[in-house]
């Protein structure tokens, strides 16, 4: 089937870059109009880069979420700084980066290098005004950012409420080239639905466990299985970094694990849009962090 393109069609890579919470999933979700990328109140929730496509009549954004800015303390991590590197410094048409308003603690400083090497328009969009915000705070994050980066535009937005995304939608139609579409008009995402699987189990860890946990586990889908006649079948299996997180994972008499497992189908019916039998198996790994076989067979790689 082919479609006629409007004249003068846009279409571009725009990276969505920020500090760990600064709230770039929740801006791409919001952009996007789906949820895609996984939320939390913790930092660091976001472990990859995470394509999400807005399709408008005379336009393509193709959304790229990367983990908050972090030192790469392991192999892990590295991979994660990487992802950030790549989106934003060579593959963006359009970066946005995403800040709360207020001043960036002095030890963050440092992680915004990247932003200067960026070769693409930069759009600075100021984040979560619905909260309690003043005027000073907002100002103060606008002129720290506008001295220390070359940014083309500001934004003020809530990436929950959705205040101010009109207006940003707009911008980054305007800021992106005459391209065609790089990915087919009804496409929403790049990843598949084992990504995602993986990605809501993850999220309900996130919510569910407290402290270190969540940042110790890692989630493999063994086995996704679709057939006639009964619910999807997934089996996961969570690596956890020491032996005493697994007893934590599991909880008394299994009462975590099965919260986990609930929540998580329901999550997960509610994705796919049909009822899903999940089990959940938790397995000791230790230094996963470190283990480049692992890390690639779970869906980290390092390209550099
Ligand atoms: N009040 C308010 N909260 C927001 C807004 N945007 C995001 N949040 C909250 O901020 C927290 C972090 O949001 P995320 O979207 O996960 O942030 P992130 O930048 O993707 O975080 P990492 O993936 O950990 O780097 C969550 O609790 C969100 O609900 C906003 O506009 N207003
Ligand atoms: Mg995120």
């Amino acid at each position: 089937m082919t479609t006629e393109l409007p004249a003068g069609f846009r279409a571009g890579f725009v990276p969505i870059t920020g500090l760990p919470n600064a709230g770039k999933s929740t801006l791409m979700n919001s952009l996007c109009g789906t949820r895609l990328s996984i939320i939390s109140d913790k930092p660091q929730t976001t472990r990859n880069n995470i394509l999400g496509i807005l399709n408008a009549p005379d336009y393509q954004a193709v959304f790229v979420d990367t983990p908050g800015f972090l030192k790469g303390r392991n192999m892990f991590e590295r991979s994660m700084v990487n992802a950030i590197k790549r989106a934003a410094s060579e593959e963006g048409d359009l970066c946005i980066f995403i800040t709360e308003p207020g001043l960036p603690p002095e030890s963050k400083v440092h992680l915004f290098e990247p932003l200067k090497q960026v070769r693409c328009p930069l759009y600075l969009v100021i984040n979560k005004l619905d909260k309690e915000n003043t005027d000073v705070r907002v100002k103060a994050a606008e002129d720290y950012f506008k001295k220390l980066l070359t940014v083309a535009q500001v934004f003020h937005v809530s990436a929950l409420t959705g205040g101010g995304l009109k207006e940003l939608r707009a911008g980054i139609r305007d800021g992106l080239p005459e391209h065609p579409p790089y990915y087919p008009v009804d496409q929403l995402t790049d990843r598949w639905e084992r990504f995602y699987a993986a990605e809501i189990i993850r999220e309900q860890i996130f919510k569910l466990y407290s402290q270190e946990i969540p940042y110790s586990c890692a989630v493999e889908i063994e086995l996704f299985l679709e057939e006639e006649g009964r619910d999807d079948q997934v089996l996961a299996k969570i690596h956890v970094a020491r032996e005493n997180q697994k007893p934590i994972l599991i909880g008394k008499g299994g009462s975590m694990l099965k919260r986990l497992r609930e929540t998580s189908a329901k999550a997960l019916g509610t994705f796919l849009k049909r009822p899903v039998e999940l089990h959940l198996t938790v397995k000791v790994n230790p230094g996963w962090q470190d283990n480049l076989v692992f890390l690639r067979e779970i869906g980290f790689y390092d390209k550099k």
